[in-house]
């Protein structure tokens, strides 16, 4: 058994998880009228509903020692601080930083990195304001029209996530596309009826030596060329945003022109950086820096507030709850808003690459479940597919509901149905439908005894099925800022209860490495036959002339 496993609190939890494991909620908010006041919290736009779970005050409390015993608010002081809590890469995560509108001093290695942040910031800001208002020409004297961002992970998810749910912000920008993936499906529909004159090309990566980044990148030059664009003008055309200047010069781009990032921003956490950059020019740049300002006050709350009422330190313990001893291996996202429709695939890498991780900070393995599988999709659609699973499935799927009380649109008859369904749903999972319920129904439509209780047992939901709802007022920059920070603290939250290190990822470098060499077998037309018989075969199947 490990420290934690053997700890009090661990095995306080576990205890106190047989006297809970068949309590259904129902009957906890029949019992406490005030469940709803007591378990639920706002902070700056975003209210939180915690009481449709599986939990009591005493949960909490125990929940709460566990996260004293792991030394949580050590940790969140040693994050804010600058502290190398990467430990395996010796890196701060300084994300923090990066939206720090209070604007004061956090050193890396004695050196503020501020000033280097509220530079980057200030050339986002005239960048993006050329290109938005057409001063920023391209070769033909015309402005640009259309932006298209080539970056992969963390360099593409967080700002594709925000460009598409902050589009009702964008009005008179260009358009913006993303192009992440290797397969030349996305690159070659995306530049199709492009104009090379109005087009800009934004070039994000970390290390710029990702291999799918590179080659749309060159894809995209080529094209640029072919098209007529001229060889002389490619910095209008194209920028980058790296922290390794030499590689972005190697590529032929001048690194004095491309904007900076630094090695103390992991790439999932990078959207408020100058990753950003295609968020910037798509909702100008006043509104990014109202992102900032949300996340920067998520992050306020999260470095103050005491740990019973902190957002994401209360998120953090209830996905710890359900993932380390109730067992439940995922975790279920479901914006009810069409603009959040990236944010489970957003979530997925953020929770994932980070919690994904089965050695503690020490490199011994754990012995219970870490990180859980994220997953998810929009509400209304996912109703009418996987919600069966939810309702009447075998397995515990903690959800979050996420949802915006004012809509963007002029329909709010659509808005009203939208957000019933949210909290019905929410509602009938709690809930469930009990086999009296449900004889009760058929019986009053008429059913003979033998066809109820032919029925019934098919139509019981068992309920006792978890939710959180987060509500804001609108889907706004700065509501957005506050969300996106509030995952990326209760990742952190979980992280430090499992005593792992959620900064790094080893794990995708192995299938990056076989995949540069058996490229170089399909390139030489000839398998090398020192594969598994699977890989062997796959190569010289895909190799095989028809
Ligand atoms: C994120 C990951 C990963 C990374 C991409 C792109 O935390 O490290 O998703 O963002 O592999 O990396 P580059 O930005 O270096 O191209």
């Amino acid at each position: 058994m490990s420290d934690l496993t053997r700890s009090a609190p661990w095995a306080a939890l576990v205890a106190h998880h047989k006297t809970l494991a068949k309590v259904q909620m129902r009957d906890l908010f029949a019992q406490e009228p005030r469940r709803f006041d007591r378990f639920s919290l706002e902070v700056g736009p975003l209210f939180l509903d915690y009481s449709r779970n599986r939990l009591t005050n005493r949960t909490l409390s125990l929940l709460l020692d566990l996260a004293r015993d792991a030394d949580l608010e050590g940790w969140i002081d040693r994050l804010f601080a600058g502290e190398a809590v990467n430990h395996t890469e010796k890196r701060p995560a300084l994300h923090i930083a990066l939206r720090n509108r209070s604007n004061c001093p956090i050193l890396v290695d004695g050196i503020d990195v501020m000033p280097a942040v509220n530079a980057v910031l200030e050339r986002m800001r005239t960048f993006s304001g050329a290109v938005r208002d057409g001063s920023w020409t391209g070769f033909s004297g015309a402005s640009i029209r259309d932006v298209v961002a080539i970056g992969i992970g963390g360099s593409s998810l967080g700002p594709r996530l925000a460009v598409e749910a902050l589009a009702p912000y964008a009005k008179g920008g260009p358009r913006i596309h993303f192009v992440a993936n290797v397969d030349g499906a996305e690159i070659s529909s995306v530049l199709d009826g492009l104009d090379p004159g109005r087009t800009l090309f934004v070039v994000t990566s970390k290390t710029f030596t990702t291999a799918e980044t590179l080659v749309n990148a060159r894809t995209a030059r080529a094209w640029y060329l072919e098209k007529g664009g001229d060889s002389a003008a490619l910095d209008r055309h194209f920028v980058a945003v790296s922290s390794n200047a030499a590689k972005v010069a190697e590529f032929g781009l001048d690194p004095d022109k491309s904007f900076a990032m630094w090695d103390w921003v992991g790439g999932r956490y990078s959207l408020w950086s100058a990753v950003g950059l295609p968020i910037a020019i798509a909702i100008g740049f006043d509104r990014f820096v109202e992102l900032l300002e949300g996340a920067h006050e998520m992050d306020e709350h999260f470095r103050s507030a005491a740990l019973d009422a902190n957002m994401p330190v209360l998120l953090g313990l209830i996905g710890t709850w359900y993932g380390s001893f109730f067992g439940a291996p995922s975790h279920a996202v479901l914006p009810y808003d069409r603009r959040l429709a990236q944010l489970p695939a957003f979530l997925q890498q953020l929770d994932m690459e980070s919690n994904g991780k089965r050695v503690m900070r020490d490199g011994e393995a754990v012995d219970y479940p870490t990180g859980p599988i994220v997953w998810g999709g929009v509400g209304t659609d996912g109703q009418h597919a996987f919600f069966q699973l939810l309702h009447q499935g075998t397995r515990l799927v903690p959800a979050d509901f996420i949802a915006a009380i004012e809509p963007d649109h002029g329909l709010p008859e659509h808005h009203r149905m939208l957000l019933a369904n949210c909290l019905a749903q929410g509602e009938a999972l709690m809930r469930g439908r009990t086999l009296v319920e449900v004889n009760a129904e058929l019986a009053a439509a008429g059913l003979d005894p033998a066809e109820q209780a032919r029925l019934a047992p098919h139509m019981v939901c068992p309920g006792n099925q978890p939710s959180n709802t987060i509500l804001m007022r609108r889907l706004d920059p700065r509501s957005l800022g506050a969300l996106l920070a509030l995952y990326e603290h209760k990742v952190f939250v979980q992280s430090v209860l499992w005593r792992i290190n959620p900064f790094d990822q080893f794990g995708v470098e192995l299938g990056k490495k076989l995949a540069t060499g058996i490229l170089a077998e399909l390139e030489a037309g000839a398998p090398s036959g020192s594969r598994d018989s699977s890989t062997n075969g796959l190569i010289a199947r895909c190799l095989a002339r028809p």
